[in-house]
């Protein structure tokens, strides 16, 4: 086996420091590219800046972001900035902009007011557009970051190739099942190698941009600290064996100490069974090496953040109910929000308490995306929790029910929510709705 990564292995992520607000400017020319999956592996792809995944953001909270989309694709696009608490404009959705024709430009520009990881992507034709490779991570980090020794960025995915091997084409099946491939890439290269120092903790922040593929993620069966979800730091760190990511969460680990210096642990992802209609299996996707000792400078603190729980300790009393079915159709399966495709919600008001009932219908997992607002899980199967981390996106496993509560700030406009499965999505999974003042 080799011990040279395919390239070094990724990111990293500068250390913040006390700074003045500055204008963050990132240039995301879309275009068809050659994407380097291995060494003997090119497909043809589409990509910002001629990569995939795209440039990695870095900013800092405070800070401004001025992206300049230009669209040099042989179709119209656009940007959605999942996780991000924009105003409804700068959001990318067709509810909020024309799509961006080939030959043009558009800019995004808002400011950035959390920290955490979070993603770019196409929202336009995304069953094709992210699987081609129109993705980036986006990492903002706070002023006053808790400290570890590296901070390293993971975004997984994977690629459906057809027997040429080029990209595939969504097949009927996929509209079902949601497209999973077989070569699995993180930050763009399959089976990568990394090195820890033993002795040493790294940040681990990982994205799953994956079309419709459950990660659970697993290190050879080591423990790791989850110490972020998709809205930043949780309130405290949570000792983990392995750990859930559908299509579109991220979670941030403590990854480490490890003593036992040339050993390699397997990044791999266990069986889970999101549809009963695939065989679940564990895939390798990636081998982490314990290099030689060095000194760690990392410390964790046992309280990362303050989240003040959203609904009273006590039953949860909905304030809407949002149920995930499917029909069967003549041309496959149609995906539905309350019984219809694109479902039309009722309006929100600023400042009121939003708790949304999400009741799956159906016998499939469905990560259910929330754009623009943080929520918080309050309850499941009726029983409340207490809140640890903010979320964006959650799953709902088959026949179950998931409440979140969320409390619209003063961002007007018309928003949506839809599954993350993006075959599910475009099926008619979706529901759109205005906040209003
Ligand atoms: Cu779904």
């Amino acid at each position: 086996m080799t011990t040279t990564p395919h390239r070094p292995s990724s990111p990293s992520i500068p250390r913040p420091s006390a700074r003045e607000p500055r204008e963050v400017h990132v240039e995301l020319e879309a275009r068809e590219t050659t994407w380097e999956i291995g060494p003997d592996r090119k497909v043809a792809a589409w990509g910002y800046q001629g990569s995939v995944p795209g440039p990695t953001i870095v900013a800092h909270v405070g800070d401004t972001l001025v992206a300049h989309l230009v669209n040099n694709l042989p179709e119209p696009t656009s940007i959605h900035w999942h996780g991000l608490r924009l105003p409804a404009p700068m959001d990318g959705t067709q509810l909020v902009q024309p799509l961006v024709q080939p030959g043009d430009a558009f800019e995004y520009r808002f400011e950035l007011p959390d920290a955490g990881t979070f993603w770019y992507h196409s929202h336009a034709n995304e069953t094709v557009q992210i699987e081609r490779g129109l993705y980036g991570a986006f990492v903002v980090l706070a002023p006053d970051e808790p400290v570890f020794d590296a901070d390293r960025l993971l975004v997984l995915d994977d690629v459906k190739l057809d027997r040429h091997g080029n990209i595939a084409k969504t097949a009927l099946f996929d509209r079902h099942s949601g497209r999973e491939g077989k070569v699995l890439v993180i930050n763009g290269r399959s089976q990568p190698e990394y090195e820890i120092a033993a002795g040493q903790v790294e940040r681990w922040r990982i994205v799953n941009a994956c079309s419709a593929r459950y990660v659970r993620l697993s290190l050879g069966g080591r423990p790791f600290r989850i110490v972020g979800g998709d809205g930043g730091l949780r309130v405290e760190p949570v000792t983990v064996t392995e750990t859930l990511l559908p299509p579109a969460a991220r979670v941030e680990l403590a990854v480490g100490p490890f003593d036992d210096e040339g050993a390699e642990i397997a990044i791999a992802s266990l069986p889970y069974r999101r549809t009963s209609v695939k065989r679940p299996r564990q895939d390798v996707w990636a081998r982490l090496r314990v290099g030689p000792r060095a000194p760690s400078m990392a410390s964790i603190p046992a309280t990362l953040a303050t989240i003040e729980p959203l609904v009273p300790r006590g039953p949860v009393q909905p304030t809407r109910t949002v149920r995930l079915g499917a029909r069967m159709t003549l041309h496959g399966h149609d995906w539905l929000i309350n019984d219809e495709q694109h479902h039309h919600d009722a309006p929100v008001k600023v400042g009121e308490l939003q708790v949304w009932e999400l009741v799956n219908e159906t016998g499939m997992d469905h990560p259910f995306h929330l754009h623009g607002f943080f929520f918080q899980v309050v309850a499941r199967e009726g029983a409340p929790q207490v809140p640890g981390a903010w979320a964006d996106t959650v799953n709902v496993a088959a026949k179950q029910r998931v409440t979140i509560a969320f409390r619209p700030d003063d961002r007007p406009g018309k928003w949506m929510y839809h599954c993350h499965i993006l075959e599910h999505h475009a099926a008619g999974m979706m529901g759109h709705f205005e906040v209003v003042r």
